[in-house]
């Protein structure tokens, strides 16, 4: 295999027109309660076909899947009680166990809702009451009249720029019940809409990897686990923290991640997390722990670059050979250009570890095999482009990309990045149809209330400029701007501006207590639907079954666009002709056909979607040796990367001719807005951490009892180092609030050593309540950490989010601890 590469977010658009040739044939599908346990034909074929594997713990409930992995749901009483992961799971985790809750959350939205004064008054009246209006009870149909007359009167009036559905978010997997891609697909049939580009995940790597590696490097496979295992003498964890990360991914996990790591360990390995936070992964590890200050890798990177150069242990062939621009990055290295020698001694006063410790770890590096995994969240900062781009420089001066258990990794921690890529057959979604000619460029992702805030601005981006228009509308499926988004007192402003906003959503998140009109979605329990397990592996097909009937009014995403695409009388070109299940099988037939090609046959969809069962796909030999950028390393001439050198591009051209004073065209360090060395660290001493949460999936699951595990308080926890809770008289469960110049949020004191002095970490995910709802300023009682962060972008090449990063400060909470209710519903709701 020369190359193998998937992307994340966007699905595979396989463009099959092709219609259902008898749809009759499915009319026969029983409902999977039915069929329970396994017919004997059902038996026989598995017999004869062995990747269609058996459900181990068969009988015990009906097979679905999460975004936390493969499970049997068991029924009482029409009532989801328990959740079983299959027995294939190498790692099952606790979400798993909160699927039943999930299902039967106290707060899931009921019924169809409108705000009164919108629902009195039309679009935007008396938008100054959101997040504090009454909701009044509509009929679906009254509720997708009002939706269809605004898209309809927004389409007429101001086209397709007024309406943004980019709709970004994590949602629920399925390959079909796709929330986000179903509306695209709903508004390029009726006019186009604004759209984004980029993403929250990775918003900086993923545009400056292109210039670099030639590829994004964040979503591709990785060297396969078992070389790492087999043939890396030192691994490093840099921002890394796959023991939490890897409960998660984008399909259904294969958990393989936890196993490569497992294996690691028990080899016995050398580990080096280089992390302000001694996270769970480096707990798990045993690793050393090298703390940092937070936001200053780069400069601990250029320390041990330079190490590298002074000490002459930098490889000169590879840096020959391999990429290009070296010379240039050389004079900034070593002070040429201004003045300043990036020495182990230079970043030592920078991030705060010695130099000796920088210079060990270069030559460290330099002498082993050594693999430099890192995470994500140290380029979810302001000038978040450098520290992929200065990793991969040091990689190169290293000289070993390209060999077993050597180079570099943007992907371990994510999906399960390294987990051998099985041969099969692999699901196309729900596509989103055809954009309209006139569509709008899209956005970047995260400068969507930047955009609202000022239209008509203009913007530069990764060497395009974009002008936002004027946007009147915002539609979310799937996504909840209300934790996702930096600044939300900014946010809350913008959402003042719209004409309109309609969420559709399982829960009266803060998202839905904001909006206009909120719609109630199914889970993915109460659906059919199909998904890949393993993102990279590609591994496994599962069925996702309907657990229980939909719960209260609630309806899935695809039939509520169903009805709407009825009243905008595009209802046919919407389904093609075909239901739900008509549309999975279409997806199942495809995808088996694929795996025929590949030799691997499939029973029909009827038998694979009654039996209760799953598909495993064999791992060829070949990709259990696989080697990211062996192919290039081979032969560059032949294999070049997809930079305009070919080579990796330590200096780019394509960068310099941008003419960015905050992105140079080569890897440099930039002190940040904020940090601890900034005039704003003096009024705010605190650098935050907002680490993605262990126990949940962003905002997904904090209305679960898992909740209890992490809450402090009964608020989210907030991580501070001994000393200084002691130097504020805070004590371990302590309510605390943390506070800069943006806004206020209670959290509760977890005091601990296992973070740097300097650093507190709140989780990002906990969901927003304020106690001066709909108005500025008020305090979150729940600890939404957004609140504290700030809304720009990383630069003007990449504009990504900056939400791993702001100071602040914090102080025991003295007055009387108020009512928490980020997870209650509104009255009458
Ligand atoms: N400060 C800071 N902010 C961050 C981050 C950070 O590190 N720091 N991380 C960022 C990152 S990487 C990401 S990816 C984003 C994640 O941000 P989001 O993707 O917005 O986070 P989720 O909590 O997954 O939100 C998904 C929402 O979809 C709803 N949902 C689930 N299933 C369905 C469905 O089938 N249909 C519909 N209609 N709705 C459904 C859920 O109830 C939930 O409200 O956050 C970003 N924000
Ligand atoms: N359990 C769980 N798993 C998830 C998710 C979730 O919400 N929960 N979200 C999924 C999604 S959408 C994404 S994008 C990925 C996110 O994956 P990541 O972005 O990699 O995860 P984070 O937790 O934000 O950051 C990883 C590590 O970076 C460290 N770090 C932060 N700032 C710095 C710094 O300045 N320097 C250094 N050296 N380290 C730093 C943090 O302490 C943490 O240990 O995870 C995915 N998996
Ligand atoms: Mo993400």
């Amino acid at each position: 295999m020369s190359k193998q590469s998937m992307t994340k977010k966007d699905e595979v658009f396989l463009s099959r027109r092709r219609f259902l040739k008898s749809a009759a044939a499915l009319a026969a599908v029983p409902a999977i309660n039915s069929i329970l346990p396994k017919t004997a034909l059902a038996k026989a074929v598995e017999e004869a076909l062995p990747h269609f594997r058996y459900t181990k713990t068969a009988h015990k409930g009906i097979l679905s899947a999460a975004h936390w992995g493969a499970f049997q749901g068991v029924v009482k009483d029409g009532k989801m009680i328990d959740a079983i992961a299959i027995d294939d799971d190498p790692a099952p985790n606790e979400l798993i166990k909160m699927v039943p809750h999930q299902v039967h959350a106290k707060n899931r939205v009921k019924y169809p809702m409108v705000r009164r004064n919108y629902l009195e008054g039309g679009a935007g009246a008396r938008k100054e009451k959101r997040g504090n209006d009454e909701w009044v009870r509509v009929s679906w149909d009254k509720a997708t009249e009002l939706v269809a007359g605004e898209i309809t009167r927004l389409q007429e009036n101001f086209g397709p720029s007024s309406i943004y559905a980019g709709s970004y978010g994590w949602k629920s997997t399925g390959m079909f019940h796709n929330s986000r891609t179903l509306l695209h697909r709903l508004m390029n049939l009726t006019g186009g809409f604004l759209g984004y580009a980029g993403d929250y995940s990775t918003g900086a790597a993923q545009m400056i990897m292109p210039h670099v590696m030639g590829s994004m490097e964040v979503y591709e496979q990785q060297t396969a686990w078992p070389v790492v295992v087999e043939s890396s003498e030192l691994v490093v964890l840099w921002g890394f923290n796959a023991m939490a990360t890897l409960k998660n991914a984008w399909n259904v996990p294969d958990h393989e991640g936890q196993a490569g790591l497992k294996a690691l360990k028990e080899k016995g390995t050398r580990v080096i997390a280089i992390d302000p936070i001694r996270n769970e992964t480096i707990e798990y590890m045993n690793a050393e722990w090298i703390a940092p200050r937070p936001y200053t890798d780069v400069a601990m990177m250029l320390g041990m670059a330079h190490t590298l150069y002074s000490e002459n242990l930098h490889d000169k062939e590879f840096l020959k050979y391999y990429t290009t621009g070296f010379d240039k990055f050389l004079a900034y290295l070593t002070g040429e250009v201004d003045g300043e020698p990036k020495t182990a001694e230079w970043a030592a006063n920078v991030c705060g570890i010695d130099a000796e410790t920088i210079k060990m770890l270069a030559r460290e590096f330099a002498k082993n095999r050594t693999m430099l995994m890192a995470g994500w969240g140290m380029q979810r900062q302001h000038h978040g482009e450098q520290p992929n781009w200065m990793l991969v420089t040091l990689a190169a001066m290293l000289g070993q990309i390209g060999l077993p258990g050597g180079g570099f990794g943007f992907s371990y921690h994510y999906s399960s990045g390294g987990s051998p890529t099985a041969k099969g057959g692999i699901l196309a979604g729900i596509n989103a149809g055809k954009a309209p000619k006139d569509s709008p460029a899209p956005i970047p992702v995260a400068r969507i209330v930047d955009a609202i805030m000022n239209p008509g601005k203009t913007i530069k981006f990764n060497g395009r400029k974009v002008t936002y228009p004027n946007i009147k509308m915002v539609y979310v499926a799937g996504g909840n701007p209300f934790h996702q988004h930096q600044d939300t007192n900014t946010l809350l402003k913008a959402w003042q501006q719209l004409d309109t906003i309609i969420v559709q959503e399982p829960y009266w998140t803060a998202s839905a207590k904001h909006a206009d009109i909120v719609l109630p979605a199914t889970t993915a329990y109460e659906r059919n639907d199909l998904d890949m397990g393993g993102d990279y592996s590609q591994r496994y097909v599962f069925p996702m079954h309907k657990i229980v009937e939909p719960q209260h009014e609630a309806k899935s995403d695809f039939d509520i666009y169903v009805s709407l695409a009825a009243k905008l009388g595009v209802k046919e070109a919407y389904t093609e002709g075909k239901d739900e299940m008509q549309w999975l099988k279409e997806m199942y037939d495809g995808m088996a056909k694929q795996a025929r090609a590949n030799r691997v046959p499939l029973p029909p969809f009827e038998m694979f979607w009654n039996a209760n069962d799953y598909v495993v796909f064999p791992i060829p030999e070949a990709n259990k040796r696989w080697i990211r950028h062996a192919d290039f390393r081979d032969n560059p001439l032949l294999n070049p990367l997809g930079t305009p050198s070919g080579r990796i591009e330590i200096f780019s051209d394509t960068i310099a001719k941008m003419d960015y004073a905050d992105c140079a065209p080569h890897p440099k360090w930039y002190e940040p807005r904020e940090w601890y060395k900034a005039d704003i660290a003096k009024k705010y001493p605190l650098s935050l951490n907002t680490a993605h949460p262990t126990q949940r999936l962003h905002s997904q699951l904090d209305n679960t009892p898992l909740r209890d595990k992490y809450a402090i308080a009964n608020r989210e926890a907030v991580m501070i180092n001994n000393q200084d809770a002691k130097a504020r008289g805070i004590k371990h469960g302590d309510l605390v609030r943390a506070f800069n110049d943006r806004g206020q949020i209670l959290v509760g004191a977890l005091v601990s050593a296992d973070i740097r002095p300097g650093g507190v970490r709140i989780c990002e995910g906990a969901w927003y309540d304020s106690d001066n709802p709909g108005q500025t300023g008020g305090m979150c009682r729940n600890g939404c950490v957004n609140v504290l962060t700030f809304d720009q972008g990383s630069s003007q090449l990449a504009q990504g989010n900056c939400g791993h990063m702001a100071q602040l400060e914090i102080e025991k909470y003295l007055g009387d601890a108020p009512v928490n209710l980020a997870h209650t519903s509104p009255k009458n709701a």
